[in-house]
C-alpha cells in the first residue's frame, strides 16, 4: 500500500490534504499515534487532533499541546505543526527523550474554513467564515473569542467588520469550542500549551488582557529564554519575548489567556514565527525548510526546558 505521505518542505497543503495525511498516521504508527476528531468547523470540515507517544503504553503522561492555523492566512503555522509531527514520528532516534515522560498533542488546523478560503478566494483572510449580524461582514477572530476576560477593555472589537471581532458571545464559534474542548480534555495534565502564529519572531506569554503579570510569569519567561537562546545559537535568529500586553498590544479572549486562566496550563505561549514573502504571511515554498528547521530548534529547546523542570 502507498500511504499518503506529505513532504512538508515541498508545498503548502489544503485542509483536506492535511486531514488525509493525519488519517494515514494510525495505520503507519499503530502503537504511537491516536487520531481524534473533536468536532466540525462551521462549514462542516472535520477538525482533527493527533496524539503522539513513544508507544510504551504508559497512560496519562503530562501533555505538550500545539495548535496551528487559528488565523487562516498564517500559512507557515500548519507547515510547522506538520513538521513537528514528522520529527516526533519519523525522526524518533533524535527526539525520543521528548516523549519519554510526555505525550504530544497536535492540532495543525483550527480555523479550517478560513484556511480553505485563503487557498481559494482571499489569500489574506484571517478570521473564521461564519456570517455575523452584519450581512456585509463575515468571520470572527478565533483568537478573541475565548472565554477568559472575553471582551475586556480595548483588547478586541465588537464590530463584525473588524479583523479582531470577538463574536457575539465567548465561544460562539464552533472552531473555538473545539480547541477549548481539546484543552479541557487534556486539562489537568497540560504542562505546555503552544499556539503557532505568524508573523513577528515573538514568544508571547499571558496576560494579553492586563498589564499585571501572572504569578508564574518568571517560570514561563525562562522557557521562552531557552527557546530564544537555542535559536540565536543555531541561526542568529532573534526572538523577543514577554507578555502579549507589553510586547505587542492589549488583547482579550485569546487562547493563551484561556489556557492559563481557566485550564491552568503550566506554560502557555504563542510563538509568532518569522515573516516571509510579500506580506509576511506568505512564505515561498523555498522558504519552508529554513523556517521550520529554525523554529523546531526553538520548540525543541522549550519542550526540553519544560520537561527538565
Ligand atoms: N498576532 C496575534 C493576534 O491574535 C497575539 C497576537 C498573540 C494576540 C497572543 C493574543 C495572544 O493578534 C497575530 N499575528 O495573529
Ligand atoms: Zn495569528
Amino acid at each position: 500500500i502507498q500511504w499518503p505521505h506529505i513532504d512538508v518542505l515541498a508545498a503548502f497543503y489544503t485542509h483536506a490534504e492535511i486531514n488525509d495525511y493525519l488519517d494515514s498516521l494510525p495505520a503507519r504508527f499503530p502503537k504511537r499515534v491516536q487520531l481524534k476528531q473533536f468536532g466540525w468547523s462551521y462549514e462542516r470540515r472535520p477538525l482533527k487532533v493527533v496524539t503522539i507517544t513513544n508507544g510504551d503504553g504508559r497512560r496519562n503522561k503530562p501533555v505538550i499541546l500545539i495548535d496551528g492555523t487559528v488565523h487562516a492566512r498564517e500559512w507557515i503555522s500548519p507547515s510547522m505543526a506538520l513538521y513537528v509531527i514528522q520529527q516526533l514520528l519519523d525522526n524518533y532516534v533524535d527526539n525520543q527523550e521528548l516523549m519519554l515522560d510526555y505525550d504530544w498533542v497536535i492540532m495543525p488546523v483550527v480555523n479550517a474554513d478560513g484556511y480553505e478560503y485563503t487557498h481559494t478566494v482571499d489569500r489574506y483572510w484571517r478570521k473564521s467564515r461564519r456570517p455575523t449580524s452584519n450581512p456585509d461582514c463575515i468571520g470572527t477572530d478565533i483568537n478573541r473569542n475565548f472565554g477568559y476576560e472575553w471582551g475586556h477593555d480595548e483588547g478586541s472589537s465588537s464590530d463584525p467588520c473588524e479583523a479582531i471581532y470577538r463574536g457575539e458571545r465567548p465561544f460562539d464559534q464552533p472552531e473555538s469550542q473545539v480547541l477549548r474542548d481539546v484543552m479541557l480534555h487534556y486539562g489537568g495534565r497540560l504542562n505546555f500549551y503552544l499556539s503557532l502564529h505568524s508573523y513577528g519572531n515573538y514568544f508571547l506569554l499571558p496576560w494579553g488582557y492586563t498589564s499585571v503579570f501572572p504569578d508564574t510569569y518568571q517560570d514561563m519567561m525562562s522557557v521562552a529564554d531557552a527557546g530564544a537562546k537555542a535559536i540565536i545559537y543555531s541561526t542568529n535568529g532573534i526572538y523577543s519575548y514577554g507578555s502579549t500586553y507589553y510586547v505587542l498590544y492589549p488583547t482579550s479572549g485569546d487562547t493563551t489567556d484561556f489556557a492559563l486562566g481557566v485550564v491552568n496550563a503550566t506554560v502557555s505561549m504563542t510563538m509568532e514565527l518569522p515573516a516571509a514573502g510579500f506580506q509576511g504571511f506568505d512564505p515561498w515554498v523555498s522558504h519552508i525548510e529554513r523556517l521550520v528547521t529554525e523554529s523546531w530548534v526553538g520548540v525543541r529547546a522549550m519542550a526540553a526546558e519544560v520537561i527538565r523542570r
